[in-house]
């Protein structure tokens, strides 16, 4: 399993890069050293609206150790994101998982899956993404390897009908959680959203009150663009929650910040690799330590 350090690497050599040209400079109040570390934050896709309050904040801040300033400021930004645990016994928790096409939503199914069943948990992962040739196959490979209980639907099936039958099975087997995969673009002339509204109110009909949680996948080499995407999601399904993937791969973890504050999503887990225990939960001390290491 991958660790923070390593999956925060390149994102770290812009906020720590910068931070440590920033520490000369800012015993003489200077504002060049200021203007450089901004630079270096957008650079990394923190917000520009986060960006000008941290910055703002040390202009004002009196001497002392800015490192600690710095880090006691980015934890700040995740005072509300306090670490997810599945309910038990009380009937399956229904998760959704949206997101573009690409973005690790199947890879991230099949980990979700594993975790639960590592933590002692009875999961059951549903591939609702029927419009994919490969999507329900890709799912069928996970499950089968790592010992799923799984739903498929058909190639060119209903999507909404498997995500009712998976939820139906899902009680009928008393599983704690069922992770349901759907797809991320359409090859019908079905829109994206519409297909997704109606996967939503076929799981309710199946379990009055579900999904319980509906949780978007984003890929964090994206950076500032996975946002994007959040907010147009966001807009047509109420979202609970985030999952960034790929933190691996990113220099631009820096948006991270702004999915939890200018977004108002909590991030549930990250994906620090390709394996199936690459799935972590998301903890903000860990990913500000990540960040901040040297
Ligand atoms: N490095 C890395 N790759 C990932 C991670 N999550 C997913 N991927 C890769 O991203 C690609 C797309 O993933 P997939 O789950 O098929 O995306 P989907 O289209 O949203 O279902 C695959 O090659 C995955 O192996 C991650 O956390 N780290
Ligand atoms: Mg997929």
């Amino acid at each position: 399993m991958k660790s923070w350090f390593q999956a925060l690497a390149r994102t770290r050599d812009r906020i720590v890069g910068g931070i440590a040209r920033l520490i000369p400079g800012l015993a003489k109040a200077d504002p060049v050293a200021l203007d450089e570390w901004e630079r270096q934050l957008i650079q990394a896709d923190v917000s520009p609206r986060l960006v000008g309050e941290w910055v703002a904040r040390l202009r004002k801040r009196g001497p002392g150790d800015v490192r600690s300033e710095v880090e006691a400021m980015l934890l700040e930004t995740f005072a509300a994101n306090p670490p997810f645990a599945f309910p038990r016994g009380t009937g399956p928790t229904v998760v959704l998982i949206v997101g573009i096409n690409g973005s690790g939503k199947t890879t991230t199914t099949a980990k979700l899956g594993h975790l639960a069943l590592q933590q002692g948990l009875k999961p059951l992962v549903a591939a609702a993404d029927t419009f994919r040739a490969a999507g329900s196959h890709q799912l069928k490979l996970w499950a089968d390897r790592l010992g799923l209980d799984a739903v498929v639907g058909a190639h060119g099936g209903d999507s909404a009908a498997v995500a009712f039958d998976a939820v139906r099975a899902a009680v009928a087997r008393k599983a704690d959680v069922v992770f349901i995969d759907t797809a991320g673009r359409m090859h019908t002339k079905q829109p994206l959203m519409e297909e997704l509204q109606k996967v939503r109110r076929s799981i309710d009909k199946a379990l009055p009150g579900a999904p319980h949680e509906v949780w978007i996948v984003l890929d964090a080499t994206l950076g500032n663009n996975a946002v994007v995407q959040a907010r147009t999601f966001k807009e047509c399904v109420k979202l609970t929650g985030a999952i960034i993937a790929k933190l691996d791969g990113s220099s631009k973890a820096g948006f991270v910040f702004s999915v939890h504050r200018d977004l108002g999503l909590p991030i549930r887990y990250v994906g620090l690799g390709e394996s199936a225990d690459d799935l972590v939960p998301f903890d903000a001390p860990e990913f500000v330590k990540g960040l901040m290491a040297h």
